[in-house]
């Protein structure tokens, strides 16, 4: 009962404060049981333009209308964890109106994908993507609709598009949420908002704020309403529901535990430490296994240590978040979890089987996920060899970055995942900067911390300018951006890239 009253209370704080203090994580409302309903409520009123998406479901309404004309539709969308469930969302929305749906995975809609599809001459719903490239889709006079998020280049009656409402598309509204309001103006489509969510988290849609906000929430509200998904504060790790607790604090680099990310020992120590067992019998035990008091003296320890690293409130608050369950998911599974989820799916399009996350998103828990899971772990390998790799080789520090080459020893579709765990054991106070050869040329990716970033960092304007001086081209965000040069340019790109860098820290020095 109590609890529940300071549940209520810090509730009320965070809609008045907007957000919690990091003191408030001490002691942290892991789950917000009987007044989630509230919260969501409240939450509502305050951070939803109401207007704005009754505009959208209009709009939905007619693309849904034109899409329900059609005998044969052909769904075009991105080869990841938003475009995997985006298109799912639209196949399943097809098949239940009887309409036959064919789908393709595109890596960008270039001119020669853009052929591809006029090709197939049939009616097409691009999903994910579609709005940055309307003239070339004009030029073609391929009969479409759209469903994205992009900021579209361009006014097209037959889409919808968050940012043609005034929504952010890069946090108010994902790829897959924008696709589920079509689908749900087709017929019945209300249990399809489980992969819209499993979108938008896979996008990032919440990284910023460690919730999902604007109208995603309204969607995510509906799923809570309509009893798919559970939404509550949490630590905001990644492996919950599939890995042992100390390999979950082992295996987090961001935000980086101080002594503790990419030390097992460590990580077991402090579990001892606080008096919480790391096994019961015989089997490790999983976040998900932990009693609510163990959970609440682990987050307290962990912003504790956070803190006395001296870690802006802004890193330590993105310690505690919220989570999203997928209620008709076995616990203990990667797709109970929307986080693990979306990474199941990114592992499945990372190695080129979108078709494997497709399926499994299509409801297949045979076969397809057994092939994603082992797609996961393979991907979980790769990693882990990336990461002795670079300890082989090492990592060079200049003035204000630091690099190292896998020449083609790493795939260049996983790089910069290594780059950014690289930070374990590398300076934090410096970008990672990662090259990889492929068949272009020389993939380079670039990753930052939060706290660079906060100190003036943007690697995707860095990388952009540095690239173009070398005759290649960059871009991505302010935290995590990616480049591709030709091959023997790096010594001068990284001269460029050194000098940009140490500018944008200067800038925000004086
Ligand atoms: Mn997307």
């Amino acid at each position: 009962m109590t609890k529940n009253i300071l549940a209520l209370i810090i509730v009320i704080h965070s809609v008045l404060i907007g957000d919690m203090h990091p003191l408030f994580l001490m002691q942290p409302l892991l789950h917000f049981r009987t007044t989630r309903k509230l919260y969501f409520l409240v939450r509502r009123l305050i951070d939803v333009d109401l207007a704005k998406y009754k505009e959208m479901l209009r709009k939905a309404y007619e693309v849904a209308l034109m899409l329900k004309k059609q005998e044969e539709v052909l769904v075009v969308t991105h080869v990841d964890a938003d475009g995997i469930t985006s298109g799912s969302i639209a196949l399943q929305a097809l098949e239940r109106a009887g309409i036959e749906g064919n789908i393709l995975f595109v890596k960008q809609l270039d001119p020669s994908t853009i052929e591809q599809v006029a090709d197939r001459n049939v009616f097409t719903w691009f999903t994910d993507l579609g709005s940055g490239q309307l003239d070339l889709i004009a030029e073609k006079k391929i009969e479409c609709v759209i469903t994205d998020h992009h900021v579209p280049q361009g006014h097209y009656r037959l889409q919808l598009n968050p940012n043609d409402f005034g929504v952010d598309g890069a946090h108010e509204l994902g790829g897959a949420p924008t696709t589920y309001l079509v689908a749900k103006s087709m017929g019945l489509n209300y249990d399809l908002v489980s992969l819209a969510i499993v979108g938008a988290v896979g996008d990032l849609q919440d990284s910023r704020h460690g919730k999902l906000i604007g109208l995603n929430r309204l969607v995510l509200q509906e799923g809570v309403e309509g009893n798919f998904i559970s939404a509550f504060r949490d630590l905001r790790l990644f492996g919950k529901q599939t890995r042992p607790v100390y390999k979950m604090l082992e295996y987090t680099f961001d935000p980086y535990l101080p002594g503790i990310s990419g030390n097992e020992k460590a990580a077991l120590e402090l579990l001892e430490s606080l008096g919480i067992s790391p096994k019961d019998g015989e089997f490790w035990r999983r976040w998900i296994d932990l009693s609510y008091e163990e959970k609440v003296a682990l987050t307290s320890e962990l912003v504790k240590l956070c803190m006395e690293a001296g870690y802006p409130v802004s890193t330590i608050k993105r310690l505690v978040g919220e989570t999203y369950i997928m209620l008709h998911e076995e616990e203990g599974t990667e797709l109970r979890d929307a986080m693990e989820y979306s990474t199941l799916l990114n592992a499945t399009a990372r190695y080129g089987h979108e078709d494997v996350g497709l399926k499994v998103c299509l409801g297949d828990r045979g076969e397809a996920l057994r092939r994603a899971r082992t797609l996961l772990q393979n991907h979980r390998r790769n990693l882990s060899e990336g990461l002795k790799l670079v300890d082989e080789i090492g990592i060079v520090e200049l003035d204000n970055i630091q690099y190292f080459h896998a020449e083609d020893k790493i795939l260049d579709t996983i790089v910069g995942i290594v780059a950014g765990m690289c930070f374990s054991k590398a300076n934090l106070r410096k970008p990672i900067i990662a090259f990889a050869n492929n068949s272009e040329g020389v993939k380079v990716s670039a990753r930052a911390t939060q706290r660079l970033v906060e100190m003036g960092v943007h690697l995707a304007n860095a990388l952009r300018i540095a690239a173009e001086k070398v005759g290649g081209k960059g871009g991505g965000h302010s935290i995590a951006a990616g480049a591709l040069i030709p091959a023997g340019c790096e010594k001068e790109f990284l001269r460029e890239l050194d000098r940009i860098i140490g500018g944008q820290l200067a800038k925000c020095r004086s």
